[in-house]
C-alpha cells in the first residue's frame, strides 16, 4: 500500500512511530477478537509484529493463560513465550489428529483475497506448519503490508526453502518460469555465505512481477497458469512446491 500524503510528509521517526503503534494495535486487536478464554493449544508465529500479539496475551493474566499452551514456529518465538512466562509445547507433541485452537502470525504482504507472502524471517517451513494445523490462522499485519496483488509491496521475491544441493536447479528452473534475478538468500551483515534455515536448508528468494500474480479472470486476464508469461496465485504455488527439491515455499493461500 503506498503511503497517504499526510503518511509521507512525516518525519521519519514520525513514520516509525506510526508503524509501531499500527502494529501493536492490530495484535491487540486480533488477540481480543480471536483468542477465546477456552482455548488450549495456540500458534505464536514469527517477526516483529508478534512480539506485541505476546504481549498482548500476557496481559490476559495468568488465571487465563495458565490453561493454554503455546506453540512457537522458531526461535525467537520460543524465546517469547518464555519471556511471557506461557508455557511452551512443540507442535510436533500434539497428536495428529488434533488441531491448534488458532495461530497468530505475521507476514510481509497480503493481498485482498488474504493470500499471502510469509518467510522474510526465514521460519517459513515451521510457519506453515503451525499455520495448517490451527483451526483458525489469524494474520497480523499493519497497513504496509496491504497490497492489490502480491509483489506489489514485498519486492525481494518469494521466500523459497530449498535442499542445499539442488538450489542451482531451483534457481535455473525459477528463472526458466519468469523469476526476476531469483538468488539465495545471504547471510547476516559481516557474516559471510548464506543463510542456512533451522531445517538445514537455503532461502532461495524469487521475484515474480506483480502482474504475473493477477487474479486471472475476475481481473479480465484469461489463463494463470504461466502460459504468456501469467501466473494466478494458485497457479504459481503449485507450480513452485512441485519444483523437485522445494521444501516449502512462502505462499500461503488464503482461502484454505
Ligand atoms: C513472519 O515475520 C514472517 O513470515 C514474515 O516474514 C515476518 C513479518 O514480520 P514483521 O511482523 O516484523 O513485519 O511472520
Amino acid at each position: 500500500m503506498a503511503m497517504s500524503t499526510s503518511q509521507s510528509a512525516l518525519s521519519v521517526e514520525e513514520q516509525a512511530a506510526l508503524v509501531e503503534s499500527s502494529k501493536k494495535a492490530a495484535a491487540f486487536q486480533a488477540v481480543k477478537d480471536y483468542l477465546e478464554s477456552t482455548f488450549q493449544h495456540v500458534g505464536i508465529g514469527s517477526g516483529s509484529t508478534v512480539v506485541y500479539v505476546v504481549e498482548a496475551i500476557a496481559e490476559l493474566g495468568a488465571d487465563i493463560t495458565s490453561k493454554m499452551s503455546f506453540y512457537p514456529t522458531g526461535e525467537q518465538s520460543r524465546q517469547l513465550i518464555l519471556a511471557a512466562g506461557l508455557r511452551l509445547a512443540y507442535i510436533q507433541d500434539l497428536p495428529p489428529d488434533a488441531s491448534l485452537d488458532v495461530a497468530f502470525d505475521g507476514a510481509d504482504e497480503v493481498d485482498e483475497d488474504l493470500n499471502l507472502i510469509k518467510g522474510g524471517g526465514a521460519c517459513l517451513t515451521q510457519e506453515k506448519i503451525v499455520a495448517t494445523s490451527a483451526k483458525k490462522f489469524v494474520c497480523v499485519a499493519d497497513f504496509r503490508k496491504i497490497s492489490p496483488r502480491l509483489g506489489t509491496s514485498w519486492k525481494k521475491g518469494i521466500p523459497i526453502e530449498v535442499l542445499p544441493m539442488a538450489a542451482d536447479r531451483v534457481l535455473a528452473e525459477l528463472k526458466a518460469m519468469g523469476s526476476l534475478n531469483p538468488r539465495v538468500r545471504s547471510g547476516l551483515p559481516g557474516k559471510a555465505g548464506p543463510i542456512v534455515t533451522d531445517n538445514g536448508m537455503l532461502i532461495i528468494d524469487a521475484p515474480f512481477s506483480p502482474l504475473l500474480l493477477s487474479k486471472d479472470t475476475e481481473s479480465g486476464i484469461e489463463g494463470g497458469d504461466g502460459e504468456d508469461g501469467i501466473w494466478t496465485v494458485d497457479a504459481l504455488a503449485q507450480r513452485l512446491i512441485n519444483i523437485v527439491g522445494v521444501a516449502e515455499i512462502g505462499l500461503f493461500h488464503g482461502k484454505n
